[in-house]
């Protein structure tokens, strides 16, 4: 259970410089570059200081929903006439990666918001839909999840059970989702659900609404300053004019995921670098044997590896973000990068807390945080083992899912 202790602010300064061994920012715009220094001063002051204590205590902080959204962290690729960022792909990528070098669990805030619910909302809402809840949700009025696992349907979601009637002025919603990222906060959840003829809608759910709950999901160990829940609708009326018109299908959700599973990619080199920083610095600095460990040829291959498999990830995100912004970007190219870039952290984050020793399993380091939060990372959004699946696909033609 949350305690109620006031918030303990770390008394560590965020020195983070980035990391560019293979000077990637020459690839990068001057708008580009001030978006990532000022979301990275944001990272600085809002996230860092606080990020061990939520953890600890398993506390979502509900304000940081507005400083995102002051900041530009919601939907910074949907067009600003609806209160989006009207950015590009790769803008968009370093805003995640630079969150998430704070922690996955804050980019999964932003990432939700932007890519899950705004995006929806975006590419198949009505006209009014688009303006009654784009604004909000772009300045952090609003929070929202999106619904698609459930209980018995994690990485086939076109078995899904939950589904809805036309009653005629208005729709019956029954079923329940499971682990959904925000929803014991949402305003707002985007539901995927099945009509009378079996076909995926989506459906934007209000918190008032009669019969809808969201319990919270507790005893996590791995993104535990974000809030994880359920979505339970029994008997729940919605309104006729909350169904998303513009696409219907499985394909709906799907391409949302392909928009931040785009930003995973992205946000899980920002985890990776703040390990490999982490654990570079503390090789210089911590003496066994007389010497820096740092000279010792051991703890130099797992520096030089680290770093290598950082700069392989950074090119391939930003060749996917160029793919991206020109439309050629398919479901298997962002895939490989999800897959590659998450495995890759997660191995920098195992090697980093090795290289801190003992003191690397204590919060006075991030790297446990970042490998237990990238635990959830590499099974969300499609799990390792199905994005190969997805890639093995594309290669034969041939899907093994089935
Ligand atoms: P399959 O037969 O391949 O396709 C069914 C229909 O969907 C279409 N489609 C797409 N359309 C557009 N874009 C895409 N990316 C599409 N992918 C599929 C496809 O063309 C077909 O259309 P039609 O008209 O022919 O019917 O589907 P399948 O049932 O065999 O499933 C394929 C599989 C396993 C790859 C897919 O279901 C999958 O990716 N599973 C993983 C599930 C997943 O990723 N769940 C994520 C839940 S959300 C989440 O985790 C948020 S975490 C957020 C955070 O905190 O950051
Ligand atoms: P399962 O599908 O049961 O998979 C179990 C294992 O079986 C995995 O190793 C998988 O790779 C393997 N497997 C499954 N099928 C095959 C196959 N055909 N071939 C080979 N291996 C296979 N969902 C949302 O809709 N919205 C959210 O906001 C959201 N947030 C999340 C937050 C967290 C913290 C977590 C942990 C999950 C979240 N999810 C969310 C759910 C997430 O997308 C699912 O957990 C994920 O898709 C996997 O589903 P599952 O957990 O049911 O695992």
């Amino acid at each position: 259970m949350e305690q109620l202790t006031a918030v303990h602010k770390s008394s560590k300064q965020d020195t983070f410089e980035g990391v560019d061994f293979y000077q990637v920012d020459d690839l990068l715009t001057e708008e580009h570059l001030l978006i990532r220094s000022s979301i990275r001063d944001f990272v600085k002051k809002e996230i860092s200081p606080y990020i061990e204590d939520w953890a600890q205590r398993a506390h979502f902080p509900y304000e940081i929903v507005k400083k995102f959204g002051d900041v530009g962290a919601f939907g910074p690729q949907i067009p600003a006439e609806y209160g989006g960022g009207g950015l590009d792909y790769i803008a968009y990528g370093l805003i995640m990666q630079e969150i998430e070098r704070g922690d996955s669990g804050m980019r999964s805030t932003a990432s939700v918001q932007g890519s899950l619910v705004m995006y929806p909302i975006y590419k198949f809402g009505s006209e009014e839909q688009k303006h009654k809840y784009l604004p909000k949700l772009a300045s952090g009025e609003m929070l929202g999840c999106f619904g698609l696992t459930e209980p018995d349907f994690g990485s086939n979601p076109s078995g899904m059970v939950t589904n809805f009637k036309d009653m005629g002025d208005h729709y019956l919603l029954n079923g329940a989702k499971m682990w959904i990222s925000n929803s014991p906060k949402a305003d707002i959840a985007v539901v995927w659900a099945k009509n009378e003829a079996g076909r995926i809608h989506g459906l934007i759910v209000e918190r008032s609404m009669e019969g809808f709950s969201t319990p919270e999901t507790h005893g996590k160990w791995s993104l535990r300053a974000s809030a994880t829940g359920e979505l339970v609708f029994d008997n729940v009326k919605v309104p006729k004019e909350n169904l998303l018109p513009g696409k219907s299908g499985l394909g709906a959700p799907m391409m949302c995921l392909d928009s931040a599973r785009f930003g995973i990619a992205w946000g899980a080199v920002g985890a990776a670098m703040d390990c490999y920083e982490s654990a570079r610095k503390y090789a210089a600095e911590r003496i066994q044997f007389d010497k820096p460990i740092g000279s010792f040829q051991l703890i130099q291959k797992k520096l030089a590896e680290m770093l290598s498999e950082i700069t392989k990830a950074q090119l391939l995100n930003w060749k996917l973000g160029k793919m991206m912004n020109e439309g050629k970007a398919t479901t298997a190219h962002i895939s490989l990068a999800k897959r590659n870039n998450v495995a890759m952290a997660l191995d920098i984050a195992r090697e980093a807390r090795q290289i801190h020793g003992g003191m690397g399993i204590t919060g006075e380091y991030s790297m446990m945080r970042h490998m237990m939060n990238l635990e959830s990372v590499i099974t969300y959004e499609g799990t390792h083992d199905i994005h190969l699946l997805i890639l093995g696909h594309e290669i034969t033609g041939i899907p093994a899912f089935k």
